[in-house]
């Protein structure tokens, strides 16, 4: 909240958050609210990339253009589910700002800490802010100990392995430069969920500055979670390609 306060708009920035859905009928609503209720002076817009959720998301995104318009809420929909890691690089394509914001539709990442995001960025004048649940002031909610304990061994093992210089690797709540995730989604090759540890952990080797905001995650309350049961084995094969590769 004292951050939210001190927020200037500074120099003309814009920031262009983009939020994949797939079947975030019940979540996009009240995301799209609380960005509004905790972004209110700063220039931005939500990029919404819904890849056909046959639950009708993209009728309720249709409504919230209604009411906030349609240079404030982009729907930029495509035909089937496609992915995560090519919906972030479609979003990015249509984003006007100088600045992009990633952040999931589940409220897993609360828009209550966007302020504190870029109030880091512009103390630090960092290329990257990443959400961080394993800082002092970070957590994860509502997960049981094997989900929590998977996380943590998978965060500790890249760690052990890759020494990033970052605390949460395989998070995915971040604030971008917009011209440094072009550059990194053009050099990241891995899919689905290594994808976010392999973009960090490039931004570290290309030597941008990266800062950290603590977050407590939440885990979903409305609908499911897309990872399938084959992540862990997905997740060893990425860090061991990103050892060699990196
Ligand atoms: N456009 C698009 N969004 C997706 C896809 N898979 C997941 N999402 C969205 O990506 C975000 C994270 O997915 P989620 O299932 O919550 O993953 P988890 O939090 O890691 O379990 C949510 O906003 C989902 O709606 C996809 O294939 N395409
Ligand atoms: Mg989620």
């Amino acid at each position: 909240m004292a951050a939210e306060k001190e927020l200037k708009n500074k120099g003309g920035d814009k920031y262009s958050l983009i939020v994949p859905t797939y079947n975030e009928r019940l979540n996009i609503a009240l995301l799209v609210y609380l960005v509004f209720k905790h972004l209110r002076n700063v220039d931005f817009e939500i990029i919404i990339v819904d890849d056909g959720s046959p639950d009708g998301t993209q009728d309720v995104v249709k409504q919230l253009q209604q009411v906030y318009g349609e240079d404030r809420i982009l729907l930029r929909a495509r035909p089937k589910k496609l992915g995560l890691g090519t919906a972030y690089a479609h979003g990015l394509k249509h984003a006007s700002g100088n600045f992009v914001v990633i952040m999931d539709a589940d409220l897993s990442h609360h828009p209550k800490y966007l302020p504190a995001f870029i109030k880091k960025q512009q103390e630090t004048g960092a290329s990257i802010v990443t959400g961080t649940r394993y800082i002092t002031g970070g957590g994860v909610h509502g997960w049981n100990l094997m989900r929590k304990l998977t996380s943590r061994g998978a965060n500790v093992l890249a760690h052990t392995l890759l020494w990033p210089g970052v605390s949460d690797l395989t998070g995915s709540f971040r604030l971008y430069r917009k011209l440094v995730l072009e550059d990194l989604i053009n050099s990241c090759v891995s899919k689905g969920y290594v994808f976010q540890m392999e973009m960090i952990v490039r931004a570290s080797r290309k030597g941008y500055r990266i800062e950290e905001v603590p977050i407590t995650f939440v885990d979903r309350v409305f609908g499911s979670s897309k990872l399938g049961g084959s992540e862990i084995v997905e997740y060893l094969k990425g860090l061991a390609y990103l050892l060699v590769t990196t």
